[in-house]
This record gives structure tokens, sequence and C-alpha cells, in this order.
């Protein structure tokens, strides 16, 4: 049997064509996945609109942390969440009024957790 082969040719072809892009648009949503990790906070897409914006937040590192949320109409937050555990955050977020998000844990911040999510001006349809 020799159907593996295209099989192999067309995954190598996907993998091959995948583009690197160069932040030419932002992906622009109104949900966003969270991953607390140590001692990052990734964000994808790193960029919403304005309105409500729902986080899927997981913690995916080893040790517990939170999740705050500054720059919304009103401040935001996720308590405590051990490894593994999950939790949806809603914000409401302000025409050009980027978000900074951090975990409160002491000391963690500092260490890195600290992410922005760009907020467009709204004019999109
Ligand atoms: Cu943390």
């Amino acid at each position: 049997m020799n159907r593996a082969v295209p099989a192999v040719a067309a995954l190598a072809l996907l993998t091959g064509c995948a583009p690197a892009p160069r932040a030419v648009v932002s992906p622009v949503a109104d949900q966003a996945r969270v991953g607390l990790t140590e001692w990052q906070i990734a964000v994808a897409p790193p960029a919403a609109l304005p309105g409500q914006i729902t986080l899927n937040v997981t913690n995916a590192g080893s040790t517990a942390h939170d999740l705050r949320v500054d720059g919304a109409i009103e401040p935001a937050s996720v308590p405590v969440l051990e490894p593994g555990q999950t939790a949806t955050l809603t914000v409401q977020a302000k025409p050009g009024g980027d978000l900074r998000l951090w975990c409160g844990v002491p000391g963690h911040r500092q260490a890195g957790m600290d992410a922005m999510v760009q907020v467009t001006e709204g004019a999109g349809t």
C-alpha cells in the first residue's frame, strides 16, 4: 500500500506552508484565551473589539495564579486558580482602551506575568 505517501506529503505541505505573519493585521475578537504560566501571561488573540470581551482563563502553570484586569470600564479579576483550573471573566472594554492583564500573586507580575490586550477604536462593522 502506498496510500500513506500522499498523506505524508500533504502533511509536509501544510506544515511547510504555515505562514509567519508579521502582525500586519492583528486578529480581533470578542473572546480571548488567557494562559497563565511561570512567568508569563499568554493572550490569544492579543487584540479585541471594544465592548464585552470574554476571557477564558486557564492556569497552565505549576503553581497558583490569579488574574487582574486593568483598563476596562470596571476593574475585573479572577480569584486564585490552582494549576489546571479554569475560569471565565467578562470585561467591558472601552474603544482604544487597552487592557492590562497581570497576576496579583506577590512577585509574579515583577517576574513577567504582565500582558496587554490591544482594544481597537471600534470603527469596524
Ligand atoms: Cu502568578
